[in-house]
């Protein structure tokens, strides 16, 4: 039997850090939605993802009265450490650009942003199932689904699809409108939180004739570790002893010790770049891994997502309280620079430090050569140093 007719400006569709982030920027300026995630409240709050926040997006999650517990537990780091074969050189962020970054789960993130917006009386209904945008096309935006087993039908203005790479936003716009980029990456992130404190204060970036690693942290006690990998791998021929022991070998350097202990997670990330063009059609707005995906060597997909929707926020509000609709109409225009930094500088970090199958050598001595000149060259280390902090968003020319 269906149930009474929900009702709300913009019907957002998935709860990870972008429908999150939009919901309560909206809330702040008296804009009114409802947030469908497929997932349970405790599992999208227990995902492990992403660890890094630019400057840009711890300072919005401060401004916006969600910080609170980010600024306590969350690690401020100036630099990161570049370490090739064994030699180790720190870019420092704070010299090169007056900046840093955050260290702080996405999970925490989707924790504090849960939380404010229940407190605030916003709704976010966790286990919806069968979701199918439509109408959007016209003025009468709808979004079906289902919920604890009633069949229900939201009502909107507009449609914010935030659901990720796997979503049904992007595949409801009828096909041939979105152009899409897609490249998949000839290898994969073995990767592990151990409960053991991190064997350094800052991230490690290795490039290794082994292959990639990284070493990255979560808090005082817990460490985030990845390995590069095959894409096929399965994650069983992977016992945590070989893992630690490519993690030795990849990271080592004279005189550092790298501290273990039990391993609480462990997954396989496949590397993929993906953009969509454009990021709208009719009353449906695409955000997040929803439209693109990056590589996570520049760590950056959190931040993008956070990015997009600052755009679409601000454009929605236009609409409400100016009636003004140009923002929104020049909202993918008003993205997509920005998304094409963001894909060039992932692209450029997973380029330098991955080891390639078909590498003959050649890509290889390419690849130590512009590591070296990124250690030399003040010019070169700061142009990794503002990528990585992540500068204003790129606007169109
Ligand atoms: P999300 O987080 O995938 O959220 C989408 C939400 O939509 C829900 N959903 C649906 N809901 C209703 N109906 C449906 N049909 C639905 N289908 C899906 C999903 O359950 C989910 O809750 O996308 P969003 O919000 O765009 O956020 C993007 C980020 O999650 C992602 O870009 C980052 O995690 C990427 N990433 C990193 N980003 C950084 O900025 N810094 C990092 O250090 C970083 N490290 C990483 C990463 C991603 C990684 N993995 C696992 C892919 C490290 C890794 C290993
Ligand atoms: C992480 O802490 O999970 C992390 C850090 C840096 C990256 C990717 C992931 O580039």
């Amino acid at each position: 039997m269906a149930r009474p007719e929900l009702r709300t400006e913009v019907g957002i569709v998935g709860a990870g850090p972008a429908g999150l982030v939009l919901a309560h920027l909206l809330h702040l300026e008296g804009v009114s939605s409802i947030v469908l995630e497929a997932r349970s409240r405790d599992y999208v709050e227990q995902r492990v993802r992403a660890g890094v926040l630019e400057q840009r997006t711890a300072d919005l999650l401060a401004a916006t009265g969600v910080g609170e517990r980010m600024r306590r537990e969350g690690l401020v780091h100036h630099g990161i450490e570049l370490r090739v074969r064994g030699r180790g050189c720190r870019i420092p962020f704070d010299e090169l650009t007056g900046q840093g970054i955050t260290i702080y789960g996405q999970q925490e993130v989707v924790k504090d942003l849960i939380a404010a917006r229940l407190a605030a009386g916003g709704e976010i209904l966790f286990g919806v199932q069968d979701v199918v945008p439509s109408h959007f096309d016209g003025d009468e935006p709808r979004i079906r689904f289902r919920h604890d087993g009633e069949e229900h039908v939201l009502r909107c203005d507009f449609i914010a699809g935030c659901d990720g790479f796997h979503g049904v936003c992007r595949d409801a716009v009828p096909a041939g409108a979105l152009r899409f980029h897609s490249r998949h990456h000839p290898f994969a992130w073995l990767g592990i939180l151990a409960a053991v404190a991190p064997s350094t204060e800052e991230l490690i970036y290795a490039w290794h004739d082994r292959g990639f690693a990284l070493h990255s942290m979560r808090s005082p006690q817990l460490s985030r570790l990845y390995v590069q990998c095959d894409p096929h791998d399965d994650p069983n021929a992977w016992p945590d002893e070989r893992i630690w022991e490519e993690l030795r070998l990849r990271l080592g350097r004279e005189g550092w010790v790298l501290n273990e202990g039990p391993v609480v997670e462990k997954g396989i990330t496949e590397m993929r770049t993906f953009v969509t063009e454009p990021m709208q059609y009719g009353r449906m707005f695409l955000a997040g891994d929803a439209v693109h995906i990056v590589p996570p060597t520049g760590a950056k997909g959190l931040n993008l997502a956070v990015a997009d929707v600052r755009v679409l926020a601000e454009a929605l509000v236009a609409h409400y309280r100016k009636g003004d609709d140009s923002l929104l109409a020049a909202y993918s225009d008003n993205c997509l620079p920005h998304v094409w930094h963001t894909q060039r500088f992932a692209w450029w970090m997973t380029s330098l430090l991955h080891r390639f199958p078909d590498d003959d050598g050649y890509r290889a001595a390419l690849q130590l050569a512009e590591l070296d000149y990124v250690t030399r060259s003040r010019a070169a280390a700061t142009t990794l140093a503002e990528n990585y902090v992540g500068s204003e968003r790129v606007v169109p020319l």
